[in-house]
């Protein structure tokens, strides 16, 4: 088994998460707060470092302030052993323009590459909710001899057009990669499925410093792993793929083995919430041999008072439930919701606060944001729609510090 520091952690997370507003209006995407005290980002940074890739740089580029906070303050590795997870924001080394698009960000942070010489280099997305443990896809990388592997799973076919699709006759070389198709193939086993890319890689080092020059040189790329590096190397032959089925994880229950979703969208944003709250959950938050790692904020423990329930329900530190009921909905810390509200099916963020009397229904509302005293949300969609952002799947939304009406 390859030792994890021959390996370098590259974790993409500049993107800009526009189908995610009004959630990343403010923030990076990967910083979007995720299942009561995580951010996105710390399933993929877990992953890493139980998986032994600890020598990690984050690459950030949009409205990045709360991203490199995060990850300045929460995941800080062991200085005395070299391990490290480090924010690197874009820093215009090859000249006056910002990353144009995700290989164009690698390309321009080759000295991070340069410094540390690995033989591998796993870059890996940062939007993902899921467990896996990096080392055995490493192996099969090293094992099959490829130039880059990328992870593979079945999706159906109708959710396909919004990740790379994969096509593989022996289940290992890929034969070819569709970035996006609007019509994306099935498998000749399940034709309602299609195989797509997790956006995670593993590179033998010279292989990827190789196609990122020649991407560079390239005027008509568009500088992006997907589109253009993964099909470069695909022609050249020196791409497989990692079936993630094969993937285990300490812990791991039945139910929740193969795991994966992005959250893309405010919609699968929500449904992945609702994954979490089961009594046997298809994504489990509490295996302990596995932790999706965390620093929440130092309060007291979750209060609840004057008969306030919640059922079904994450409910962090911080939070005060008085007189209400709380039922299939996620808390964030620092959530106060008071006598008579009702707070059903829906996900609150930071310092959220529902009034007396309020109804919040199959709702997000993001950090601090407050609802007065007997305000009704997700009640009348046609109303909300006035005033709130509502997402296709009729989840309304309400901005950072918003006060609804
Ligand atoms: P997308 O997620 O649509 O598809 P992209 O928007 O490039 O691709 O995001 C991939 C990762 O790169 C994200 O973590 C994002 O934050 C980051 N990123 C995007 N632009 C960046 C930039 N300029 N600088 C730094 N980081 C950047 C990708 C693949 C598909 C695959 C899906 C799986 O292209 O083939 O199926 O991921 O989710």
């Amino acid at each position: 088994m390859i030792e994890g520091s021959d390996v370098l952690g590259i974790v993409l997370a500049g993107g800009e998460g526009k189908r995610l507003m009004p959630l990343t209006a403010d923030r990076a995407k990967p910083a979007v707060p995720f299942g009561g005290v995580h951010r996105l980002i710390d399933f993929v940074l877990s992953n890493l470092v139980h998986g032994g890739v600890r020598r990690i740089c984050v690459l950030t580029q949009y409205k990045s302030h709360s991203l490199d906070r995060h990850i300045s303050t929460t995941w800080r590795l062991s200085a005395l052993t070299g391990e490290y997870v480090t924010p690197v924001p874009a820093q215009q080394r090859l000249g006056p323009r910002w990353y144009q698009g995700s290989a164009d960000a690698i390309h321009q942070s080759l000295n991070l590459v340069h410094d540390e010489q690995p033989a591998y280099i796993a870059v890996f997305g940062a939007d993902n909710i899921y467990r896996m443990d990096p080392r055995q896809m490493i192996d099969a990388h090293i094992e099959a001899g490829a130039g880059v592997t990328v992870a593979g799973i079945r999706v159906r076919r109708e959710e396909a057009s919004s990740f790379g699709v994969i096509q593989t006759a022996d289940g290992s070389a890929i034969d070819a990669f569709l970035e996006k198709p609007a019509d994306p193939p099935g498998l000749p086993d399940s034709p309602g499925e299609s195989y797509v890319s997790m956006g995670n890689y593993v590179f033998t080092t010279q292989v990827m410093l190789d196609a990122l020059e020649a991407d560079a040189r390239n005027p008509s790329s568009h500088h992006d792993m997907g589109r253009d590096i993964i099909p470069a190397l695909v022609e050249s032959g020196k791409a497989h793929v990692y079936d993630f089925t094969g993937n285990e994880v300490p812990g791991e229950t039945e139910r929740d083995h193969g795991y994966w979703r992005d959250v893309g969208t405010i919609d699968s944003y929500y449904d992945a919430h609702t994954d979490l709250i089961s009594t046997y959950p298809i994504f489990n938050l509490y295996n302990r041999r596995w932790p999706i790692l965390a620093h929440p904020a130092q309060r007291a423990a979750a209060k609840f008072v004057e008969g306030g329930t919640a059922n079904q329900s994450i409910v962090s530190n911080g939070c005060i439930i008085s007189g209400a009921q709380v039922v299939d909905s996620v808390l964030s810390p620092d959530v106060i919701v008071e006598n008579g509200a009702v707070v059903q099916g829906s996900v609150l963020l930071d310092g959220a606060r529902v009034g007396k009397g309020a109804v919040v229904r199959r709702a997000i509302l993001d950090k601090n944001v407050v609802v007065p005293p007997g305000a009704h949300i997700g009640v009348d969609l046609a109303r909300d729609r006035e005033h709130y952002h509502v997402s296709e799947g009729g989840i309304v939304v309400l901005g950072k510090g918003a006060r609804a009406i």
